[in-house]
């Protein structure tokens, strides 16, 4: 069955795999399923036709057969649950794993969230000054809590799963705040899950669409 997932047609962080079409693409890899891409621009991704597959008029989304999703940590759980490779075989172990994918997304990402909103859409208004401390403090304690957990191991439990994917992906938006040299720790973290094989093969693959897009001058 095609697999079809959709991803930014010119995507805003230029290459740098920070949209989150990254994390399903590197599932798939990870499993080893091919899939298509449709990009869509953003005028498209409010049109009814995307809207009927994500609400909220957003990418990615996910289409195999009947199915169709949206929310890349669900895309990811849904590719995970169905392949080998992503998920520990044991009951406990997997739900642990589960666990760490939830950390990821809703425990370790908002600060960092709130941070890439402050910084492109909020750095002109009086306050800014103020709030970006307080919300690297809030990523810091976070950064601080993660480390301390994860030590010398090579991922947060046991060998790599979905649970190290997003939390790769959801820390790789901090490379530009140079915050994640903070912490040796989860610089190399970051570095171990960028170095997957299959992280590069879906890294390149949204490069190359970025490299494709015809350039401003
Ligand atoms: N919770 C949803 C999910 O995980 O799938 C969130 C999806 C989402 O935020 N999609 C964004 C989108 O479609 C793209 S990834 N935005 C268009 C819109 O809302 O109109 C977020 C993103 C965008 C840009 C960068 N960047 O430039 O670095 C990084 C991440």
């Amino acid at each position: 069955m095609t697999i079809t997932i959709t991803a930014f047609e010119r995507s805003p962080d230029r290459g740098q795999g920070l949209a989150r079409d990254m994390p399903v693409r590197w599932a798939l890899e990870e499993v080893g399923l091919a899939y298509e891409v449709r990009l869509v621009s953003f005028e498209a991704m409010k049109e009814p036709p995307h809207r009927a597959a994500n609400p909220f008029g957003q990418i990615p989304t996910y289409e195999e057969g009947e199915l169709t999703l949206f929310e890349s940590g669900a895309i990811v759980f849904h590719i995970a649950q169905r392949r080998s490779g992503l998920l520990p075989d044991d009951a406990d172990a997997r739900d642990r794993a589960v666990t760490w994918m939830f950390a990821a997304l809703s425990t370790v990402e908002p600060p960092i969230v709130e941070r890439s909103m402050a910084v492109i859409f909020e750095s002109d208004k009086p306050w800014a000054a103020e709030r970006l401390p307080a919300i690297d403090a809030r990523i810091r304690t976070r950064l601080h809590e993660l480390a301390d957990r994860l030590g010398d191991a090579e991922w947060l439990d046991g060998a790599f799963s979905a649970g190290d994917l997003l939390m790769v992906a959801v820390l790789r938006r901090l490379h530009r705040s140079g915050m994640l040299d903070e912490y040796p720790g989860l610089h190399a973290y970051v570095a171990r899950g960028e170095a997957r094989p299959a992280f590069q093969r879906a890294f390149a693959d949204q490069l190359a669409v970025f490299n494709a897009a015809p350039q401003p001058d």
